[in-house]
């Protein structure tokens, strides 16, 4: 393992990334203009033969490459930028990202690895029975792999599993943002956002935030650090590095699918697709291929063209960046895999949540020992990466904006995880809502929905359903929902349902809704809340008043249905609303009142998940709610 001894080698490479103000040609200047002569540069190689790129890949440091648009853009040295022009190829300089590459701007929307780390703790300590908090393996360095598993522990598994990881690559800052936004809309929505609810209830969602916490140490001093830090495979890398000379494996090539199989990888240590010593030579990779196989089932045979099942389950997005693109498996070749069309109808869906383009991933370049081709190859599981956003270090300002149009297409992935290549058949379910959400029952209710066949080559949406409380797959009975211009058989339909509410329990309901299509193909579920209010005035019962031994009284009570706490006022006879609280916030069913002063009776009040407070004590006989005489804070 790595020793402390590249800490102050560290500290050398910060130095070199941020040198003193140079002279360099302002943003837009033309393809072409000047730049520093020692300085390295952002350029634009125009190439688009397939081969010609994957060897430009395997010896330059590459940011993007535009297949269509017949260029890829890479950071050179000069000594790299004049052997690309003697070798005849035209080279144009990108004088904007040169710029911003040689005078980086500020980043303090990225945290640290550290801060990343302890967002998760925070997480996992604020929400003990939604989210845990444990180690796939270490890093290179012994720097612990965490892991946020996120489901409702209260409901017992097995459940499908949604999986999210970041930071594969270090230099990628806004990755384990997206990956912590999920988690923080997952954990912070339990109980009001009906997805995150039904998520968290039925599904497992898995985040790696950091799968590369020492190269993201790196990058987190402003430098471009893509790889691991492995640096005992020889080779003997540039100290400081330069852009197409870093220590390290890239861990984008070291999976143990086809490893090193197809010209997708360089066998160069210092080279910035280094694929490492052998398949799964890294102990990131090591940890994270442990970690996989152990939640997900194999659900394909070994040969290339062997076919998971329509029914196979898990789904697994890699987060990269940059290049707004959605990729699927193969990157290592060119024909499409066995589930093709269903892995590539599921990339359409999802890059359309995020205006991105989907492709098969070896359409943009060919790469071996991906992680998402590993996964799909070893294990059959539907597995994407996404390229999102325009830049490694991407502007602050754009950083909400890419978590947000991410969220939409994580939550989707998340959503058809029990079983991919099925559910994506079906028609979207793209919302759900009961209006109005919450009401004493019993409340007329009117359920309403919309769902849509357009990116399935607009097929007719045929019927859609709910299902209160029991989902389909633990065998819910669907009602029928009408469709609102009268008749179902467009891509794209509405349907509402007028849902009784006299029968529901006290408390929350979810409503899962979902589309099928002509052929009875059922979509992705999406749910709706509907709350019933316990009806106010209910009294509280069985209200017993004992001398406690330290003084005062202890009130004791029998549960109400639906209470999400209690408070207990004081009050006197003599004037009917002049009671005031003397505890609030009671979470069980018993409370000691030290001192209850000359108080004529005590009330216990449930506070209930709605507008109305009910519950009062038997001594409190004809009250509906106090006044004005105290409110509890
Ligand atoms: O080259 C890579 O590893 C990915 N691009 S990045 O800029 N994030 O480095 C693209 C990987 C494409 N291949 C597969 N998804 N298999
Ligand atoms: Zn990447």
């Amino acid at each position: 393992m790595a020793s402390a001894a590249w800490i102050p080698t560290l500290l050398l490479i910060a130095a070199a990334a941020a040198p003193p103000p140079q002279p360099h040609p302002a943003a837009g200047a033309p393809p072409g203009a000047a730049v520093a002569p020692d300085r390295p540069r952002v350029v634009r190689i125009l190439e688009s033969d397939p081969a010609r790129v994957s060897r430009l890949i395997g010896r330059l440091d590459v940011w993007e490459v535009r297949r269509d648009l017949g260029y890829l853009v890479a950071l050179v040295e000069p000594r790299d930028h004049e052997a690309l022009l003697r070798e005849g190829l035209r080279v144009e300089v990108d004088a904007a990202r040169t710029q911003r590459f040689l005078s980086p701007p500020g980043f303090p929307c990225y945290d640290v690895v550290d801060d990343l780390h302890a967002r998760m703790a925070a997480l996992a300590a604020a929400h003990p029975d939604l989210a845990e908090l444990t180690s796939i393996g270490a890093s290179w360095s012994g720097e612990p792999l965490r892991l946020l598993r996120l489901t409702n522990r209260a409901r017992p598994g097995p459940k499908p599993t949604f999986f999210a990881v970041a930071a594969v690559h270090a230099r990628e800052m806004t990755t384990p943002e997206v990956a912590l936004h999920l988690a923080e809309r997952l954990l912070g929505g339990y109980g009001s956002d009906p997805d995150a609810t039904w998520l968290l209830d039925h599904h497992e969602a898995h985040v790696v935030a950091v799968a590369n916490p020492d190269g993201r140490r790196l990058a987190d001093l402003g430098l471009y650090q893509r790889k691991n830090i492995n640096d005992s495979n020889g080779g003997a890398c540039a100290d400081p590095p330069t852009p197409a000379n870093q220590l390290g494996t890239d861990l984008n090539r070291n999976h143990s699918w086809h490893w090193n199989c197809c010209a997708g990888s360089s066998a160069d240590p210092c080279a910035q697709t280094y694929h490492g010593a052998g398949p799964a030579s890294e102990p990131e990779t090591v940890a994270l291929q442990g970690h996989l196989v152990s939640i997900f089932p194999d659900q394909r045979g070994d040969h290339r063209n062997a076919e998971a099942p329509l029914d196979a389950t898990g789904i697994l997005v890699t987060l990269h960046s940059y290049g707004r693109l959605v990729l699927w498996p193969w990157g290592d070749v060119f024909p499409a895999p066995p589930n093709g069309a269903d892995l590539e109808l599921l990339g359409t869906k999802l890059a359309d949540f995020m205006g991105y383009t989907p492709m098969q991933a070896s359409d943009l370049y060919i790469t071996d020992g991906a992680t998402d081709d590993w996964l799909y190859g070893q294990r059959g599981v539907a597995s994407f990466t996404f390229e999102m956003g325009d830049d490694f270090f991407e502007d602050c300002a754009a950083v909400p904006a890419i978590e947000q149009s991410v969220l939409g297409a994580l939550m989707y992935a998340a959503r058809v995880a029990r079983a991919p290549y099925r559910l994506v058949r079906g028609p979207d379910v793209t919302a759900a809502a009961a209006t109005p959400e919450g009401g004493e029952a019993p409340f007329p209710a009117t359920l309403s929905a919309d769902a849509s066949e357009l990116l399935h080559g607009g097929q007719p949406v045929a019927s859609i359903s709910y299902f209160l409380d029991v989902p389909p797959w633990e065998g819910g009975s669907a009602v029928p929902m009408l469709p609102a211009d009268g008749a179902f058989g467009s891509a794209q339909e509405s349907a509402v349902a007028s849902v009784d509410t006299a029968a529901l329990a006290p408390g929350r309901h979810v409503v899962f809704v979902q589309a099928t299509d002509a052929s009875g193909n059922a979509g992705a579920v999406k749910g709706a809340l509907l709350v019933v209010y316990p009806q106010s005035g209910v009294p509280v019962q069985g209200l017993d008043v004992l001398p406690a031994a330290a003084g005062g009284v202890t009130l004791a009570w029998e549960p109400l249905a639906g209470a999400q706490s209690y408070r207990v006022a004081a009050g006197t006879l003599g004037g009917l609303y002049d009671h005031a609280y003397v505890a609030c916030g009671v979470g069980g069913t018993s409370v000691a009142i030290p001192d209850p002063g000359t108080s004529a009776y005590l009330l216990v009040e449930a506070v209930l998940p709605g507008p109305y407070a009910g519950g009062f004590g038997p001594d409190s006989a004809g009250l509906r709610r106090p006044a004005a005489g105290g409110a509890c804070p």
